[in-house]
């Protein structure tokens, strides 16, 4: 329906009736004076109706839904007896007093309501005055505290759990002078490879000592997470190096973040920094360790999607998403590092009472179990999605070692009631000692590979960490085999000493041959490299807690007279290439396991036994020490408020 103001008066169409002032200037020259009278009348009519409107409409305000707030000022106020009614939200009133004093009522909150609006004004025009830089700090802090608030959710503290027995945190001072100096030259050590890190590397992963800046590997991804100073805190707390303890966490409290988009090894950052977290709570007692390791956790827990549950090697720490490495037999996981987890795991599920953790490695022990082993050795490949053995290789070195090594401490981590891991741990060495373990020519004993049925006559600088593994599991050996496998450790840590001995450095190549007239020593160039590994001091340490044989104390102050001549350079320690060579050339990389593993077995091997003692803790494949768990007889599935 047309309104007939509209309709047009002399036969012509008019334009729209605009009311904005273009409308009239155009046409009003060709008006008739009629028109104008009618358009005026027009006019006043619409203006009357707005006044109308302003004056005359009920006042909006009485249904407006009070949902800013407001209910809470306005519910008390209800007197329901009266006759009030509070309809969801919308206010009934009743009749007389109740409505004067509900217009003055109404009238205070208009008030309040300008009053608030009349300030927002002011702020925004204060905000206006300034300059773009001043706004952004503003905006900046307003940040800054919404993350802070979020942390602070985050680390909300854990469930407390009672802590293990926590006995041998002291500091180990031995009587003797000569060794005190020596132990002291071990600390020195360890606060030049700190202090260097410190200034040149702080929060990389690594340092790059000659080039005095920081370094990272593949296995970190592309992160910044400061491996090095999570793997350095529990060497830095048993050193009593307290002050660098504390720079480390409070770097760690303030910086260590997991949602970062990078592609990490689960099992280097496993062993790295979920143990060296975990063991710099236990020893200091510091809430935000046991945090850490948990929020980290949670990261990996992604990589265990696969159709069989046997981890991918890597995990993206941001979208879950996991693969293997691309040159691991035919998309295969590796035995060492899937069958590296166990103690952390358990830790956390101790520390959590969430048995997830738990039950991702009880199911790979499971999966395991199940499987054929070729001459009961185990394969160093597995398909995570069909569940069958890669390439039939195995080894007591890379790809292998850890595995074995979990077997037996997942063991002596129960206080030794985990009888079905020290039954696989026995039952693997057995076959290892039948097949892989060989006296060479000169009489010094060796672990081999084994590469599709045939006996590589080649041990790794990786290898020589099995001594200490067989003298720590010598106390409890099947058919009460403890002298004959302490005797293994003690002839395994000779060969490698030899490997060391035979070289112009006196430091241990990565891989030495017992093959064609050699013995423990280097042949291809691309094996004849030291990096700052601490396999050989390991065993040292193990083989001198278990029998006080003064020899492995100066084997191992060899090893570091020898690191601290070749490997110190101004920035820090380097691995170098050639120890063959007497003008070595550096590799520029300070390993975090420098700082983890080499100087804490060092500066351990030069200590009192009663500094975390052997029945108390067991070291994690990073050397970072886990209390021993005393869960009785109760697996943590079963019962998970096992706490
Ligand atoms: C360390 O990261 C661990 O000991 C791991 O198990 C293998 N070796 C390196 C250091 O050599």
């Amino acid at each position: 329906m047309t309104t007939p103001a509209l309709l047009p008066l002399s036969g012509r169409r008019l334009p729209p009736l605009s009311l904005g002032a273009s409308a009239f200037p155009h046409h009003r020259a060709t008006l008739r004076l009629s028109e104008k009278f009618i358009l005026l009348l027009i006019l006043s009519a619409f203006i009357t109706l707005c006044f109308g409107a302003f004056f005359f409409l009920p006042d909006s305000s009485k249904h407006k839904r009070f949902d800013l707030g407001l209910e809470d000022v306005l519910i008390p106020h209800v007197d329901t007896s009266k006759g009030d009614k509070n309809l969801g939200g919308f206010l009934i009133h009743g009749q007389g007093h109740d409505e004067h004093r509900h217009r003055e009522e109404e009238e205070r909150l208009r008030n309040k309501i300008r009053a608030d609006h009349e300030k927002a004004l002011e702020e925004a025009k204060e905000k206006l005055k300034k300059s773009r830089d001043e706004i952004k700090a503003e905006i900046q802090t307003e940040k800054n505290k919404v993350v802070q608030e979020l942390k602070r959710k985050d680390s909300k503290p854990l469930p407390p759990v009672p802590l293990p027995n926590l006995i041998g945190i002291n500091s180990g001072e031995p009587a003797d002078l000569d060794i005190r100096e020596k132990r002291n030259k071990i600390k020195e050590m360890m606060k030049h490879a700190w202090d260097n890190y410190r200034q040149y590397g702080w929060g990389h992963n690594e340092l790059k000592p000659i080039a005095r800046k920081g370094h990272s590997t593949n296995i970190f991804g592309n992160s910044q997470m400061g491996a090095t100073i999570v793997d350095a805190l529990d060497t830095l707390y048993i050193m009593g190096l307290h002050d660098e303890f504390r720079e480390g966490q409070e770097w760690i409290d303030r910086n260590l973040d997991f949602s970062v988009n990078s592609e990490v090894s689960v099992f280097e950052v496993n062993i790295r920094f979920i143990g060296g977290l975990l063991a710099a709570y236990y020893l200091s007692g510091q809430e935000v360790f046991k945090i850490k390791a948990v929020q980290l956790a949670g990261k990996l827990l992604p990589a265990f999607n696969t159709p069989t549950g046997i981890p991918w090697a890597m995990v993206n720490l941001k979208s879950g998403v996991g693969r293997n490495w691309g040159w691991a037999s035919a998309g295969s996981s590796i035995l060492a590092e899937f069958g590296t987890l166990h103690m952390e795991f358990v830790h956390l599920s101790y520390l959590t009472g969430d048995p997830v953790y738990y039950n991702k490695v009880m199911h790979i022990r499971k999966l395991l179990q199940k499987m054929d082993r070729p001459n009961g050795l185990y394969p160093n490949y597995l398909n995570p999605r069909t569940g069958r053995w890669g390439q039939h290789h195995t080894s007591v070195g890379g790809l292998g070692d850890s595995f074995y090594e979990y077997l037996l401490k997942a063991w002596l981590m129960s206080d030794k009631m985990d009888t079905e891991a020290r039954k696989m741990y026995d039952d693997a060495i057995e076959a290892i000692e039948k097949h892989l373990i060989r006296k060479s020519n000169g009489g010094l004993t060796f672990i081999g590979e084994w590469k599709n049925g045939h006996l590589e006559r080649k041990m790794g600088h990786l290898t020589c960490f099995a001594g200490g593994m067989f003298a720590l599991g010598a106390d409890g050996s099947r058919d009460d085999k403890a002298g004959h496998y302490l005797q293994l450790g003690a002839e395994i840590a000779h060969t490698c000493h030899e490997s060391y001995d035979r070289t112009t450095l006196k430091l241990g190549p990565e891989a030495f041959k017992f093959d064609g007239g050699v013995e423990a020593v280097a042949v291809r160039q691309n094996e004849k490299y030291y990096i700052l590994r601490p396999e050989v001091i390991e065993t040292y340490w193990y083989m001198w807690r278990f029998t006080h044989d003064p020899k492995y104390r100066q084997w191992g102050w060899e090893a570091a007279q020898a690191i601290d001549k070749y490997c110190r350079v101004s920035g820090g320690f380097s691995g170098v290439k050639d120890v063959y060579s007497s003008s070595p050339t550096y590799d520029d990389v300070q390993q975090s396991f420098f700082l983890a593993e080499t100087l804490k077995y060092l500066y351990l091997l030069f200590s009192n036994d009663d500094l975390l003692p052997l029945d108390n803790w067991v070291f994690n494949t990073e050397a970072h020490p886990l209390p021993v768990l005393h869960l009785a007889n109760t697996t943590l599935s079963e019962n998970p408020s096992y706490r």
